[in-house]
């Protein structure tokens, strides 16, 4: 799916700012049809951001259900004859969208954009009344997943088995959009080297009548053509191209042209780069050079706007990890704003991109409270589960393929890999991303309780992704029990299996401000050692080709006896200032 961009033939108007905004506490805002007229309320949202902290209003940060956006939207008067779309860049986690009186799209799935034609219900040079219906419900139909529980005086309650808060609302932005009747529907791209030369594989696909002829073009960072072609589907040459390598970005930029007797009937620029990724032995391959992990996995958290996409934020999070010595992060636990991508792209920052799948781990109910229970069950992740899982799959890749920055598939973060039905579950889906890309290696990221001898689906996946808590959740306190612990397990998953293995995550819960001399658990003391303990053991083993801390920055998390105001694993406070362990670790990543 492409991101709507403004062109010779393209227009983009961009629907971000105030809504008006109704809670839908009653449930009654389908049957009153609240898009029908003016939302008869006086509150008014911040979009994109999450709803939950704009208000001082607890009723409102706990609303389990439907808020409704509303606002006019003019449709530019130089429109007519366009076919005209309205896009959301995500919406979390259901939407219903309408156009006047009109519904126009509906989709699941909080972190994926989703779009609708509405050239046959507006007008140009006339405004129409968008109204977006917003559920934050999590089920054992949605991913991630999560139950509501209704009680009799009808509240209801949310739970799930994941670690952070559930923001929820218009996250991102909202665009409408023109483009011709006849235009560039997708675009993809997979690169190889050959000799000096990069060769770019692409396929072009169209939407309308098709009366026009497809052209493609490659440009350099100058704008000189390097490469062309004419046909919807080919390989271009790039002679002595320059590659786009981790930390040293070059990005050419694709051009898709439609034309008709000459005339440009429509054209599509997508900025992309020539690059390898191949997992070979146990080593992961960056154009044929071994590449090291060095970063975390991180959250889309902010106070106040929660999960809503910030440019500043986005400069700022960058540079953090630019002053650190980062070359890489997972976009944990959910696919991330585009924007952030395109950054990523441009500055030479290696992601492991993920879908929105955690908390598939029953065992996590006896951490969550309500003790442990089987996951693959009729009432828990079933086929229901699996259909969004392959949606999201779908989507994700549908939406990524075309980053240079991304390197690795994630399809799940710590699912129960060790029950009866884990292999019958993801054996499908680990097949079906492979066939969507089967230019990048495919992973999921391991739970500390399904260790080598326990787990039945690492060997469907290219890389091993740990994430362990050795001298926190367990040994906690005692670094010298942990680091034998953890050493004999990577030890173990390198024994049988000879792949490459990213720590994706290791972190310890600190407390900014709070130091000690006898390296105490929350201390900032601790949380370096901690993290030194776990590099020294890193070193040890050969295997080992990363290291993501949990996590860069605090975040926001449900309540509980485990967190205080959420989780403090961050390197970084949640007002990004760093604790003592940023230092330390800077140390090693601007060396290494
Ligand atoms: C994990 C999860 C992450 C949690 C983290 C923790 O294993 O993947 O979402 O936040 O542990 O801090 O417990």
């Amino acid at each position: 799916m492409l991101k709507p961009q403004n062109g010779p033939t393209r227009e983009l108007v961009n629907l971000d700012g105030l809504y008006r905004f109704a809670v839908d506490f009653d449930r009654t805002g389908h049957a009153e049809r609240w898009f029908a007229r003016r939302l008869d309320s006086r509150l008014e949202a911040a979009v994109p951001a999450s709803f939950n902290d704009l208000y001082a209003d607890q009723r409102i940060r706990d609303h389990v259900g439907y808020v409704w956006y509303q606002r006019q939207v003019q449709v530019p008067r130089g429109w007519n004859g366009e076919r005209i779309h309205l896009r959301l860049d995500s919406a979390t986690h259901a939407a219903t969208v309408w156009v006047d009186d009109v519904e126009v799209a509906s989709h699941q799935g909080g972190y994926l954009p989703f779009e609708a034609d509405i050239t046959d219900h507006v007008a140009a040079g006339e405004q129409f009344r968008l109204t977006v219906a917003v559920s934050n419900e999590l089920t054992q139909a949605s991913i991630p997943p999560g139950r509501i529980d209704v009680g009799a005086d009808g509240r209801r309650t949310q739970t799930y088995l994941h670690d952070f808060y559930n923001y929820a609302g218009i996250h991102r932005s909202v665009w409408l959009y023109s483009t011709p009747s006849e235009h560039v529907e997708d675009v993809t791209l997979v690169t190889d080297i050959e000799a000096d030369a990069g060769l770019v594989r692409y396929e072009v696909i169209t939407a309308g009548d098709a009366t026009g002829a497809v052209t493609v073009r490659v440009l350099d960072a100058d704008g000189r053509e390097v490469a062309a072609a004419a046909d919807a589907a080919g390989t271009v040459r790039i002679e002595n191209a320059r590659l786009w390598q981790p930390g040293n970005a070059y990005l050419y930029t694709f051009v898709a042209e439609i034309r008709a007797d000459g005339v440009l009937v429509d054209s599509y620029e997508l900025p992309f780069g020539v690059r390898t990724v191949e997992v070979k032995g146990r080593r992961f391959l960056i154009n044929g050079d071994p590449f090291y992990f060095k970063g975390f996995g991180m959250h889309e958290d902010h106070v106040t706007v929660g999960k809503g996409h910030g440019n500043a934020q986005l400069v700022n999070d960058f540079s953090l990890l630019d002053w650190i010595g980062a070359n890489s992060f997972r976009t944990s636990h959910y696919p991330y704003a585009e924007e952030v991508m395109e950054f990523a792209d441009r500055h030479g920052i290696v992601i492991i991109d993920e879908t929105p799948a955690v908390g598939l781990n029953g065992a996590f109910a006896g951490v969550f409270g309500g003790g442990p229970r089987s996951t693959y069950a009729e009432d828990f992740v079933n086929e229901d589960t699996a259909a969004s899982h392959r949606q999201v799959i779908s989507e994700l890749v549908a939406r990524d393929k075309n980053h240079p920055s991304v390197v690795l598939w994630s399809i799940a973060n710590e699912p129960n890999s060790s029950e009866d039905g884990a292999r019958a579950y993801f054996e499908p889906l680990a097949a079906l991303t492979r066939k969507l890309d089967p230019s990048r290696p495919v992973g999921f990221v391991n739970v500390m309780f399904d260790d080598w001898d326990k787990d039945i689906i690492t060997d469907l996946f290219d890389v091993i992704m740990l994430n362990r808590y050795y001298g926190w959740y367990l040994q906690n306190g005692d670094l010298a029990a942990a680091e034998a612990v953890l050493e004999q397990e990577l030890l173990g998953w390198d024994g049988k299996y000879g792949k490459p293995i990213i720590m994706t995550e290791y972190g310890a819960d600190t407390l900014s401000g709070f130091h000690s001399l006898y390296n105490q658990p929350w201390s900032e003391e601790y949380q370096s050692e901690f993290l030194d303990m776990y590099h020294r053991v890193f070193d040890r083993v050969e295997a080992l080709v990363g290291e993501q801390v949990w996590n860069f920055a605090d975040f926001q998390t449900s309540n509980g006896i485990m967190r205080v105001d959420g989780n403090k694993k961050g390197v970084f406070t949640r007002d990004r200032r760093p604790k003592a362990a940023a230092h330390s670790l800077r140390r090693r990543w601007l060396k290494r």
